[in-house]
């Protein structure tokens, strides 16, 4: 009898992946989550991934109208004008919050936001996001900013007024950072796509880059077939850098690790851990990780395209457990079908 109570004790506490990856996944089009506890509520911000949607072009000014018609380079990004967020109190039941970032609240940017990170500190959130990447212009040079806002649903407003991050310092493509927040209080910013990651630590008013220990502003950390989506935890004083690699299009897109006692490595060895289910979903990556509080449970929060996808934007939301084996290695997700 004790051994039935302990058994539905456990499946009322284990919330239903099957049915919170298909509530997530039913939201529409939203790719790079990234999940977050605020509040004593879990949030995810991820990019709109709302491929053929027309973009509402009503708020853009005389210039910014003019530059984005001059530089579609890719149709998807025209349409991701904005951000929204959704929270949950359990990670199975989702609330969307429209628009918790918007481009033209972004006087440097014109073009697109997306791939946002989220944090808490110093009494506020702060939101930072790759904008512009695509079209470099004098005007609208493209970068990672960081927004601030009183909430975790926003609205966030830009709060530099340009980029924290500009152009490829030390080669790094200025997109999808994700902030670190040590148990020092030290925050560095993991970024960097197409095949280049670099990692900076920031100011405590997190306004500017500062030196690591070694003096370095820009710490290029790329792993052997890195691709992009750079994520950080740490879990009993090791910290396990995570990334994407591979492409969607041969079906090889996915999430590896290494290990490091330090936050800006070295990191070592590579494992791939979450791949593509030819029976359930194509291109899993870009994603996020989040412990539940008070314990060792660790779910991964991140995209994937449904097998019949057609465009390298449709992807959804997934969620599934993160877990580790007796040695602190991490195990291969095993995907769970919506
Ligand atoms: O969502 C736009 C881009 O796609 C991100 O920057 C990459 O990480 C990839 O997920």
């Amino acid at each position: 009898k004790r051994l039935l109570t302990l058994l539905s004790a456990i499946l009322v506490s284990m919330p239903c992946f099957a049915q919170a990856t298909a509530n997530l996944s039913s939201q529409g089009y939203y790719a790079d989550p990234e999940i977050r506890i605020f509040d004593h509520q879990y949030w995810i911000y991820p990019t709109s991934s709302n491929v053929g949607e027309q973009s509402d072009e009503s708020h853009f000014n005389t210039q910014q109208s003019e530059l984005r018609k001059q530089h579609v380079v890719h149709k998807a990004y025209l349409s991701q004008t904005s951000l929204d967020a959704f929270s949950s109190p359990d990670l199975v039941h989702w609330t969307k919050h429209p628009h918790v970032l918007s481009v033209t609240n972004v006087s440097w940017a014109a073009y697109a936001v997306w791939a946002p990170s989220a944090i808490y500190r110093n009494g506020k959130y702060y939101l930072f996001f790759a904008a512009n990447d695509i079209q470099k212009t004098d005007t609208f040079p493209g970068g990672i900013g960081v927004a601030v806002s009183n909430k975790p649903g926003g609205p966030f407003k830009d709060a530099l007024g340009k980029p924290l991050i500009g152009a490829f310092q030390n080669g790094a493509q200025p997109i999808d950072p994700m902030a670190f927040q040590d148990e020092d209080g030290s925050v560095y910013l993991y970024y960097g796509g197409q095949g280049h990651c670099n990692v900076a630590k920031l100011s405590g008013d997190l306004t500017h880059v500062i030196p690591m220990s070694d003096g370095t502003l820009y710490k290029e950390i790329t792993p052997a077939h890195y691709t992009e989506g750079p994520f950080m935890i740490k879990r009993n004083g090791v910290y396990y850098f995570m990334w994407s690699e591979g492409d969607w299009g041969n079906s090889t897109y996915g999430v590896a690790y290494a290990k490091s006692t330090s936050p800006t490595g070295p990191f070592t060895p590579a494992r791939k851990i979450l791949y593509t289910d030819p029976a359930i979903a194509n291109g899993p990556g870009h994603h996020s990780v989040v412990r539940i509080p008070n314990t060792d449970d660790w779910y991964i929060v991140y995209h994937r395209h449904p097998l019949d996808a057609a465009d390298r934007n449709q992807r959804v939301m997934a969620i599934d457990p993160l877990r580790f084996d007796r040695n602190g290695n991490i195990e291969s997700v095993i995907m769970s079908k919506d």
